[in-house]
């Protein structure tokens, strides 16, 4: 029985990894790092200390910031996206999300979320979805991001559910291996995406039936196994 299903924000539930790309475009061309989509790519699903790394990686600049340097780059970049996500509405929730949070609703499962955004409060607020999720994990609580499990735990933890009986959806690599680090069965969302369950090409394919499938097949190699 299918106990909740937890969703990553960015890139699941609505697309704003344009909108860091933009903002991290932006900072890291003051520095003199020029990012492209596949920097980018690579950022998905990664705290924004994380990320902040890895673009001085990529541009060849590690060791040439103190930390209080790095806090206010981090920082110069979140304003920069918090400015941007001022554009999102109910419209700019990904398709067939809204009626599937519905359907899960009606079924009694949990509905979670296991987001490393420190910025998901705000951005279910402004999609109106705040009351659709029974339990958000708290990315500023967590100690390891993902690919660790720690906030896919967390979130199973907080809804008193089994990771067996969970069901994680991600569109990051990084967010699939912590889905099935944690035990859960996992869905990725995007062509490129290795390791998952379940791959599907765009949240339009996430419906209640392939969802049930899913879960039955599950029980039934659980099964055989024992
Ligand atoms: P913030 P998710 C992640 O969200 C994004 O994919 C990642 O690109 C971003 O760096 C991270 O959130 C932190 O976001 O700077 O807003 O705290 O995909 O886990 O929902
Ligand atoms: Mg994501």
């Amino acid at each position: 029985m299918l106990q909740a299903l937890i969703f990553d924000l960015d890139g699941v539930i609505t697309d704003t990894a344009h909108l860091h790309f933009i903002a991290w475009q932006s900072v890291a061309a003051e520095l003199g790092i020029q990012i492209d989509e596949e920097v980018n790519q690579s950022l998905k699903g990664i705290s924004r200390m994380a990320s902040l790394e890895r673009i001085l990686q990529f541009g060849g600049k590690v060791g040439l910031f103190s930390v209080a340097e790095k806090v206010a780059i981090a920082s110069r970049k979140n304003d920069r996206y918090v400015a941007l996500l001022g554009s999102l509405g109910p419209e700019s929730i990904l398709p067939g999300i809204a009626s599937l949070l519905d359907e899960l609703r009606s079924r009694g499962i949990g509905i979670g979320l296991a987001s490393a955004s420190l910025n998901a409060p705000g951005i279910l607020q402004a999609l109106g979805l705040t009351a659709m999720f029974d339990y958000c994990a708290d990315a500023s609580r967590i100690t390891c991001s993902k690919p660790d499990p720690e906030i896919f735990l967390a979130a199973c933890a907080g809804l008193s559910a089994t990771p067996q009986r969970c069901i994680g959806v991600e569109d990051a690599q990084a967010g699939i291996a912590a889905i099935n680090a944690s035990g859960m069965v996992s869905i990725g969302i995007g062509a490129t995406l290795t390791d998952a369950d379940l791959r599907l090409n765009s949240t339009e394919e996430l419906t209640w039936r392939r969802i049930a499938g899913l879960m039955e097949l599950t029980d039934r190699a659980t099964a055989v196994r024992r």
